[in-house]
């Protein structure tokens, strides 16, 4: 197996995708590697397994993502697992660092909204098989946060796969897994795991052959590094206990890293998210399937499920069968990706008539957003 192979390399032969192609072609000079860490101080690129090596920060060309026509500015910034081109000289050693040149497409990507007024997104992690949206059965068991990662999963190309870890803490797992019921759709598997445990924790194999990239998403001390560091076999990652008190983590991991598993397969470990908005590109109806099933039966067809005779919604509620909490939750989710939709249609206006050079009307409206 050739190096790139081993930390996930997309081609078996010659690359034959077109656009691939097109951006290897621009730069004849330089060697692919993958973003193996991401810092808030650059990048760490790797051309295989065994350390990687830094690059120059800012690389100059991620001020113009042009390998891609409309994409965002902050959505053309490599994040870790993104495959690009490096030039200079490579090696942990190299005195002249080296420089990423270019980033090629990616077949994969989860994003979220940055933080902040302008609307922006974030890449959290590229070129993904898996998403392990991992939550701890102690205090940090949310259904509604859940919810939420698979809300972002789906639409990015990546199979949603729920880790609940500490298990081994759990008397009785039957209650655990029926508050997940509704939350988790039928082909999302839920794996519940002693983190620790290196038997237990092969339960997350099938989702890691070789060639595959997963990556672990979930809140702090929720147990990603230590999951991370018994898939490795060796304790590469830091970790530590939660508070006593809440059962809060307390953001041990601080930047995001790739490491190649000896199944074949790539793995990265995140830090703990405190916040995680939608990016208006979701589907809320795909995810709450069940409330969408119920809102067809409803009497009248534009039913608001407010008190309106006949409402499959509201009768379900009362029955019991659909929990209120998921109700307001997907209320709360569609307000959200609604108001998201927004700002990135405007984002993606404001870029059109940059490009066409006809000045922005935006300029006049409030600068907060608020209407
Ligand atoms: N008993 C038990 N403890 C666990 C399990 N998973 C994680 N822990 C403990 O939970 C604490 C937090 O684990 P970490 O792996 O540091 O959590 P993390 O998700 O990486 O947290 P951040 O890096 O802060 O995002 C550590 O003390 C772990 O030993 C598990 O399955 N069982
Ligand atoms: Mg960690
Ligand atoms: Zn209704």
């Amino acid at each position: 197996m050739t190096p790139l192979r081993a930390i996930g390399w997309p081609h078996a032969g010659p690359v034959t995708d077109p656009q691939w192609m097109a951006v290897l072609a621009a730069h004849p000079q330089a060697r692919p590697a993958r973003v193996v860490e991401q810092h808030r101080s650059g990048y760490i690129v790797a051309e295989g397994p065994g350390e990687g090596y830094a690059t120059q920060s800012p690389p100059e060309w991620q001020r113009a993502p042009s390998y891609k026509q409309g994409a965002l500015p902050s959505e053309g910034r490599a994040a870790v697992g993104d495959w690009v081109l490096v030039e200079g000289e490579g090696g942990i050693h190299g005195r002249r660092r080296s420089q990423i040149v270019a980033l090629l497409p990616r077949y994969s990507a989860i994003k979220r909204a940055a933080a902040g007024e302008h609307y922006k997104q974030q890449v959290i992690a590229a070129n993904i098989d898996t998403v392990f949206v991992v939550c701890g059965l102690d205090g940090d068991f949310n259904p509604r946060r859940i919810e939420r990662y698979l809300l972002l999963v789906q639409g990015s190309g990546c199979t949603p796969v729920v880790v609940l870890t500490k298990a081994d803490t759990v008397d009785d797992m039957a209650a655990a897994l029926d508050a997940l019921v509704g939350s988790v759709g039928e082909a999302v598997a839920v794996v519940p795991v002693n983190a620790r445990d290196p038997a237990s924790v092969d339960a997350l194999l099938p989702w890691l052959k070789p060639g595959s990239t997963a990556v672990l998403v979930g809140s702090s001390g929720a147990g990603k590094s230590t999951l991370t560091n018994t898939l490795l076999g060796t304790d590469r990652m830091k970790t530590a206990a939660v508070r006593e008190n809440d059962a809060r983590g307390r953001h041990t991991t601080t930047h995001r890293a790739l490491l190649p598993l000896l199944t074949g397969a790539c793995l990265i470990d995140t830090p703990g998210m405190r916040e995680l908005k939608p990016t208006g590109e979701e589907d809320v109806a795909e995810n709450f399937a069940d409330i969408d099933a119920l809102a067809d039966q409803c009497k009248f067809r534009d039913c608001r499920h407010q008190g309106e005779p006949g409402c499959a919604v509201r009768a379900a509620i009362d029955a019991g069968s659909l929990a209120a909490q998921r109700y307001a939750h997907y209320l709360k989710l569609g307000d959200e990706v609604a108001e998201a939709a927004t700002k990135l249609a405007t984002r993606l206006a404001q870029k059109a008539e940059q490009a066409t050079g006809k000045p922005s009307p935006k300029r006049s409206e409030p600068r907060n957003g608020r209407r």
